[in-house]
């Protein structure tokens, strides 16, 4: 059987027609008997074993044991008297296989998705093409290249204009789809003032028409300063550290226990602040040094470097300042002199400090931990017994379900993103994606309070990680893969998006009553749609929730470890101790959506309904209770200009943003509308007029923003944001011109985030469920009435005649089905498959390789 995640999907409907495989299965009362007194016996030796077995995988080894043995199944058809021979006892229960759970082919609009990324031979074809000499780029190959050489840094699909997309879309038997260009950076560091370039490639595929151009329209300046450039693995900070931290391992061994010689034993390692620049003038960062222990964002040792890497040689990089315990050195010399002449004020010996003690930064268990009860049993798992109940289109990345249907793209830097999507035959969003995820950091520290990520510079999509199979995501899940490139090739992950139909166990609606009609319930069935992004230290879950009413909620959860400072009283106020000498510290989380809501067409309008309080008097209130009555009341404006629409939502939600159609009307005369709704923690960024900050996530600063829609305002932010804090290539405020938003084509620019102040519990990692925040897109009379209604998974009941007998019900004939479901597949997680600048496959060639291109500068392993 392959591993859950890499079958292959059925080709047409017949290999799975939703009816019940012809595979009897039979069950004997005696096995059944025998397996319970096997279960207690093996539960008494479960809690022997436990006290035995140290690690988690021990048990669950045991738990997978016991399940299996639980209920035998028989497979084959054979009659089931056969199976347990002359037994009296049998208790036949004719049990068939459940109908494949894998989803049926899917019918998108279109025979070519629009959005797709590119091929890993496309991308061949266009390195091949813009490294030809007769484009005189004076390119050397990504894998071979230095940061002071001319290479192509990025490869990936660049989307189609919105018109051109739509017109295809709407039309594809008589439109052919919009032409496919390439979106390339070159990082010309072989120039005499090296910086980065943005460019056009196309049309491809790669033919005499094939031209390329600068892509400068997108961005608010040109070009884009080298030092704002993107992250390589080519040892960029290594050379300086080199130089300057082996002179230092006397001291530093002494003083906490940490060296660098640039050996495989080094015991500790560096992680970088950022930005690293203000305008692109320069390139310097903090470096926080960690002890290099699984987890080592949980073990900084108060021991800091600022470092200068302007340019591209790093014989001019050098060390500015260095500072141990609130120490400040100019040179590693001064910090050396005072170490020997013992002027240097040194940190108390901590009780953790013993090398040998860094479990508590693991996901191990505790030891001791405590048992809970039953907890050595599965839990329970959702099955789609009926089959399952979406379609997707693995080679288009489509999918649908229950009237929804969108398309998928994947991109370097914010990961999934999703297309055209449809509800009911109506287009309702364009584009859904996420466009940056921001954290700034406080604290009584040099890296803490000067750390303001925006992690899109890093790339959500290049971060996406395989999920774990029945951990990540439900057993039954369905992954897509995704690729993407990077200077030295291309990483194709198999399980990069999850998709499964999940059963909040609810209803949508519901009402007891004894009128004819009056009572039943509607199940409240969801379709997520997930992709998971390891930062460095962070973990991101990107959720997207459809609902049968129409609403898609949208939700991003964080896990993984925190940025931890080192813990000491004058730490008090940023952060909280999670352990003798670690903190978390405080910081908030901010993350931006764009949502191009296409509300019954593109023409849309802005509007902002709000309550409020009147006191009114009116001729029929009686004199008990005097003529005034205080009341709340409606009211209704639309927002017309762009420089009203950076919006935070009102005092005590009263009130809240739409997007509607002025001009289409729902049967009752009222606009049909798609409302922005707050879901979980709808926080925006606290801090204003940092200069880390200052105009490179101005988003961040409102609730949500709604500008008109340009082609050429694609995105909230750029990869080189993070770095140019005081001249980004993408300020958003640069949007909002003053531009009519009545009846024209609207993006909401939405965000959610977390004011995260760390606490005990944030350790060993962060739990999604607190470190979540969501919003909801949802039907604002946009329909005549709440078509969940519509929904045959739904009971309708109705009372008897006579007291105490049963009620009567129709469930529109959706019975449960009694099945047996197919086998969960063994665990197994393989490694992505990654592939050379000539498209052959290039594994890593040892797991230290794999690990440094996952953690780049958040975790800097120098070497010679
Ligand atoms: C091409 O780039 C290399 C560095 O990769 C540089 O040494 C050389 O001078 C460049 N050639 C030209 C013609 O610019
Ligand atoms: C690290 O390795 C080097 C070279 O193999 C050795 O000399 C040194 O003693 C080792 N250090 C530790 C702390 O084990
Ligand atoms: C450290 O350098 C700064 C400026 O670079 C200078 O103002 C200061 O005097 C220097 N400190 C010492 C102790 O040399
Ligand atoms: C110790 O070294 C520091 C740093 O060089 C210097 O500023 C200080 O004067 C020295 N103190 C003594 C007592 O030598
Ligand atoms: C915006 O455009 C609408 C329709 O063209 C017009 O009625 C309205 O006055 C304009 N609003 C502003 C502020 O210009
Ligand atoms: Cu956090």
């Amino acid at each position: 059987m392959a591993p859950a995640g890499y079958e292959l999907l059925p080709k047409s409907d017949s290999e799975h027609n939703g009816l019940v495989q012809p595979a009897i299965v039979s069950r004997s009362r005696r096995q059944r008997r025998s397996c319970e007194g096997y279960f207690s016996t093996v539960r008494n030796l479960f809690l022997i074993l436990a006290l035995l077995v140290g690690t988690a995988s021990g048990f669950v080894v045991i738990a997978y044991l016991l399940q299996s043995k639980l209920v035998r199944i028989e497979d084959g058809s054979a009659s089931s008297q056969g199976s347990v021979p002359g037994s009296g006892d049998v208790f036949e229960e004719p049990l068939q296989r459940c109908p494949s759970n894998l989803p049926l082919p899917a019918k998108p609009p279109s025979p070519t998705n629009p959005f797709a990324s590119l091929t890993i031979p496309e991308t061949v074809a266009i390195h091949d093409w813009v490294s030809s000499p007769a484009l005189n780029l004076n390119l050397t190959a990504g894998d071979k290249a230095f940061i002071s050489d001319n290479y192509i840094y990025r490869i990936e699909a660049y989307r189609p204009p919105k018109k051109d997309a739509i017109a295809y879309l709407d039309n594809p038997e008589q439109t052919s789809p919009p032409e496919k260009y390439a979106h390339i950076v070159i990082h010309h560091g072989s120039a005499s003032e090296p910086y980065v370039q943005d460019y056009l490639v196309g049309p491809i595929p790669i033919s005499e028409k094939t031209a390329m151009r600068k892509l400068t329209e997108v961005y608010h300046r040109d070009p884009i300063p080298y030092s704002a450039r993107g992250f390589t693995t080519m040892n960029e900070i290594a050379p300086l550290l080199l130089r300057i931290m082996p002179p230092l391992a006397e001291a530093t061994e002494d003083l906490f226990g940490g060296v660098v010689r640039g050996l495989p034993n080094d015991t500790i390692v560096g992680g970088m602040a950022a930005p690293f620049s203000f305008d692109g003038s320069f390139r310097r960062g903090w470096i926080s040094w960690r002890r290099n222990v699984p987890g080592p964002w949980l073990h900084p040792v108060n021991f800091f470097m600022y470092v200068d890497t302007t340019g591209t040689d790093p014989e001019q990089w050098k060390l500015l300042k260095l500072v141990y315990n609130h120490q400040v050195f100019n040179t590693t010399d001064e910090f050396l002199a005072a170490y020997r002449n013992g002027t240097l004020k040194r940190l108390p010996d901590r009780p953790d400090q013993d090398p040998s003690s860094v479990d508590w930064s693991t996901r191990k268990r505790p030891q001791p931990h405590s048992l809970r009860d039953l907890d050595h049993l599965p839990g329970p798992r959702s099955v789609s017994f009926g089959g399952v109940r979406f379609r997707v289109d693995r080679a288009l990345q489509y999918v649908s379900w229950m009237g929804w249907g969108m398309y998928f793209g994947f991109d370097r830097d914010m990961g999934l993103s999703l297309w055209d999507l449809r509800f009911k035959g109506e287009r309702i969003i364009y584009e859904l994606a996420p466009q940056e995820a921001m954290a700034q950091y406080a604290g009584n520290d040099p890296m803490q309070s000067t750390t303001a990520w925006l992690d899109r510079y890093f790339g959500m999509g290049s971060a996406v990680r395989d999920m774990m199979p029945g951990y990540d995501c439900p057993h039954e899940a369905v992954y897509l893969p995704a690729t993407t490139y990077n200077y030295e090739g291309s990483i194709t992950r198999e399980r990069a998006i999850c998709i499964f139909e999940h059963d909040p166990g609810r209803p949508i609606t519901r009402h007891t009553g004894y009128a004819a009609g009056e009572m039943g319930a509607t199940l409240g069935y969801q379709l997520i749609v997930r992709s998971v992004s390891t930062v460095g230290n962070y973990d991101y879950l990107f959720d997207y929730i459809f609902q049968i009413d129409g609403t898609v909620e949208v939700r991003l959860s964080a896990s993984g470890y925190l940025q931890g400072g080192y813990w000491e009283p004058s730490q008090e106020g940023y952060g909280t101790a999670i352990r003798d000498s670690t903190m978390g510290s405080l910081h908030d989380h901010v993350i931006n959506y764009k949502v191009d809501l296409d509300v019954a067409g593109t023409e849309n309008s802005l509007l902002f309904t709000h309550t409020a309080t009147e006191k009114i008097t009116q001729p029929w209130l009686d004199d008990d209770w005097g003529q005034e009555v205080i009341q709340q009341k409606i009211s209704k404006t639309y927002i017309e200009n762009e420089d009203d629409a950076l919006l935070k939502y009102p005092a005590n939600f009263q009130g809240g943003y739409s997007l509607v159609n002025r001009e289409s009307l729902n049967r009752w005369g009222v606009p049909r509308g798609y409302a922005i709704h707050a879901g979980y923690s709808p926080i925006h960024n606290t801090v204003v007029g940092s200069k880390r900050l200052l105009n490179n996530a101005n988003w961040a600063r409102y609730n949500l923003a709604v500008s008109k829609r340009k082609d050429t305002e694609p995105t909230s932010s750029s990869q080189w944001n993070l770095h140019l804090p005081g001249a980004p290539m993408v300020d958003f405020h640069k949007f909002f011109d003053g531009e009519n938003l009545t009846q024209t084509d609207l993006v909401a620019w939405v965000n959610v985030g977390t004011h995260h102040l760390p606490q005990a519990e944030d350790s060993p990692n962060t739990r999604t469920n607190l470190a979540a925040s969501s919003f909801f897109l949802t039907p604002l009379n946009y329909f005549d009435y709440d078509v969940s209604i519509d929904s045959r998974n739904a009971i309708l009941l109705a009372a008897p005649e006579k007291p105490g007998a049963p009620w009567a019900f129709d469930d529109y004939g959706v019975r449960q089905a009694h099945c047996v479901p197919p086998p969960v597949a063994p665990f197994e997680y393989r490694g992505v498959s990654a592939f050379g600048l000539d498209g052959a496959p290039a594994p890593a060639q040892t797991a230290e390789e794999m690990r440094k291109s996952a953690e780049l500068f958040h975790r800097i392993k120098v070497e010679l």
